[in-house]
């Protein structure tokens, strides 16, 4: 993903197009989720591509031919880049990757959730699951802003990998302390699209020239 201002928007709202719109001179892609696809349809995806590269964030976590259909329609849809999970293992993870290679799209592998019950299972496992997306070739990670010594410490395992780390605002994180600790971009969904989107964007912006 290419950096300018670090900010990946969040559109979990049926204003997503409008708002997107309205951002895009403040963003570096967006981000769209299952509440905003299964409430839209799919060509959700294709509208938002004509305002910046779109994330289909469907946390694929299935058996590898389901999870390579899954990412099949995402791309097909024009989105640039899946987000999967790792804990389904590297068979399931390599699949969507095969697909991505076909479409020239981008994988970012789940490591460990930014809510509180992210540390119950998956902290105990984050390192191994970054180990297996570098070996694999994924583009990168998402990392929890709530943990910034998390993203560290994941950072240092991460080699050429991407780090997005979703948290920011709304969960509790900062971003300029996520960045600091080592992610590529932050993503942030209400604390843009809840208020005046377009003020809330051009803000944090603004506040990430400091450290980007
Ligand atoms: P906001 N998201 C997250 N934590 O929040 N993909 C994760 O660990 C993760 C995510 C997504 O709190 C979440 O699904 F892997 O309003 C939502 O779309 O800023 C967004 O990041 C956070 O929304």
């Amino acid at each position: 993903m290419e950096r300018r201002t670090g900010i990946i928007a969040a559109l979990d709202t049926t204003n997503a197009l409008n708002i997107a719109r309205e951002i895009r001179e403040y963003v570096d892609a967006f981000k769209v989720n299952y509440p905003l696809v299964l409430s839209e349809g799919i060509s959700v995806v294709k509208e938002l591509s004509s305002y910046g590269p779109v994330i289909a964030d469907f946390k694929i976590a299935d058996v590898p031919h389901i999870s390579a259909m899954i990412a099949e329609i995402a791309f097909e849809n024009g989105a640039k880049a899946v987000i999967t999970h790792g804990f389904t293992g590297s068979d399931s993870v390599k699949a969507v990757l095969d697909v991505a290679s076909r479409y020239n799209g981008e994988v970012y592998v789940v490591t460990e959730l930014s809510s509180a019950g992210g540390q119950e299972f998956m902290t105990g496992v984050a390192e191994r699951i970054v180990e297996m997306a570098r070996n694999l070739g994924c583009h990168g990670l998402i990392a929890p802003a709530t943990r910034p010594e998390r993203i560290r410490k994941l950072r240092e395992l991460a080699g050429n990998m991407q780090i997005l780390s979703p948290g920011v605002g709304a969960q509790g994180g900062k971003a300029a302390e996520a960045i600091r600790a080592g992610a590529d971009f932050v993503i942030v969904g209400r604390s843009i699209y809840e208020g005046n989107a377009v003020e809330n964007a051009r803000l944090l912006a603004e506040q990430l020239k400091e450290v980007i």
